[in-house]
């Protein structure tokens, strides 16, 4: 007799339940939601909607789990397309999130590691985790395991269009509420405008802390001059200061500045943020879960961020964003769009709470958010749905 077989049994005679559902059905749909306070501006966008890819999947147990990815605008019919690529793969496979992860992202690989790929598959890996979670009956912080049960929040304002007096009223607004931190958008084409503006919020808030968000929109000489010229704001981070491919100029501009850099918006993958910490180059690590390979492409960033004892403050969709930071050790806060949480936007129907700047996830299995389906279907840009169901489930 071997020695396994000398294990005793369960009671029952056999291994446990299996509780993880197969995958029988993917619906993959595409919606473009207008900003409703008007475009967002900033130093290289101009944003009138936000597309929203939604995968639903559904188990042979019959629940449904739901993920999505966003764009700002384009893009959202090609990872689309690339989603009814994937969908077909995932059919008849467990709910599980690190098999589904990897077998995805092997399948895309060829046509880009990072980008399109990691975007059409956060939205299939926020579902499987969403409905493992809602088949284990277990809130997905709890499955992932549960750090804390409520996340601090910053302000974030895409107010580069807007006055100074609104700006001031903002952050004063963000401070009087709890949030823990604020962030404006600077990239004038005169920088002296941007000093001055930052001059009277500093001004206005005392020492609140505070961040600013360039997006991309200077080359190096103008970001060197900027950062020494903003250096007497004792800012919280300088965000997106140049592209954020040129990895080397992010390192040569650290060197020389005391206001650590944000980046991660438009970064997409571990092996990409491993690059920018061992160069030295990022103090806030800001990826997005839409884009990243949902949450498991994040928790594999915030992992490998911990080692270098960085924080991680994670880009929009605040409702999901900030959920996720409660089962992550290493965290700064989360971001709070004013004005463009996706329950601002209308996207979501029910999510967590905000109070005093903080937020409190939802404690529902699975992710616990519920999307409003009525508001995207009628914002639906794909005709008609495209269904993949399994042949023998
Ligand atoms: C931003 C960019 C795109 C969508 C939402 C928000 C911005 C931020 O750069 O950091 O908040
Ligand atoms: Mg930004």
């Amino acid at each position: 007799m071997s020695e396994i077989e000398t294990v005793p049994r369960r009671p029952s005679g056999g291994t446990a339940p299996v509780a993880v559902p197969r995958i029988d059905g993917v619906e993959i749909t595409l919606s473009r939601v207008p900003l409703p306070e008007g475009p967002w501006g900033d130093q290289i966008h101009r944003v009138t909607d936000i597309e929203v890819t939604v995968v639903d999947l559904r188990g042979d147990n019959g629940l449904v789990g739901t993920g999505f990815s966003h764009t700002s605008g384009m893009g959202a019919a090609t990872i689309g397309a690339l989603a009814r690529e994937i969908a077909p793969t995932v059919v008849g496979r467990r709910a599980s999130p690190r098999g589904r992860w990897h077998e995805m992202y092997k399948y895309v690989h060829d046509i880009g590691g990072a980008g399109v790929t990691t975007h059409a598959i956060s939205a299939f890996d926020i579902a499987v985790w969403d409905l493992l979670g809602k088949s284990l009956g277990v809130n997905v912080v709890d499955l992932i395991g549960r750090v804390r049960d409520v996340v601090p929040l910053y302000g974030s304002g895409i107010n580069l269009d807007k006055s100074v007096d609104e700006v001031v009223e903002q952050v004063r607004r963000w401070r009087a509420d709890g949030y823990v931190a604020a962030k404006v958008k600077v990239g004038k084409p005169d920088l002296e405008e941007d000093v001055e503006r930052l001059a009277k919020i500093r001004e206005a808030v005392g020492a609140f802390p505070l961040a600013v968000d360039a997006n991309q929109g200077w080359d190096y000489p103008a970001a060197v001059r900027a950062f020494r010229r903003f250096e007497q704001f004792d800012l919280l981070w300088i965000e997106e200061p140049l592209p954020a491919d040129d990895i080397a100029s992010h390192r040569r501009l650290a060197t020389q500045t005391s206001t650590p850099i944000a980046v991660g918006e438009n970064v997409y993958t571990a092996a990409q943020f491993s690059q920018y910490f061992d160069a030295d180059a990022v103090g806030f690590v800001q990826a997005d879960l839409g884009r990243v390979g949902g949450i498991t492409g994040y928790l594999d960033i915030a992992a490998v961020a911990r080692t270098h004892n960085l924080p991680m403050t994670p880009h929009f969709v605040m409702e999901l964003s900030a959920s996720i930071l409660a089962a992550v050790p290493n965290i700064a806060s989360a971001e709070m769009t004013d004005g463009g949480t996706w329950t601002d936007l209308g996207i979501i129907a029910s999510a967590g709470r905000v109070e005093h700047g903080r937020y409190h996830p939802p404690t529902a299995p699975g992710l616990g958010l519920e999307l409003n389906r009525a508001y995207l279907d009628a914002h639906r840009i794909d005709n008609p749905t495209s269904r993949h169901e399994g042949q023998d489930s």
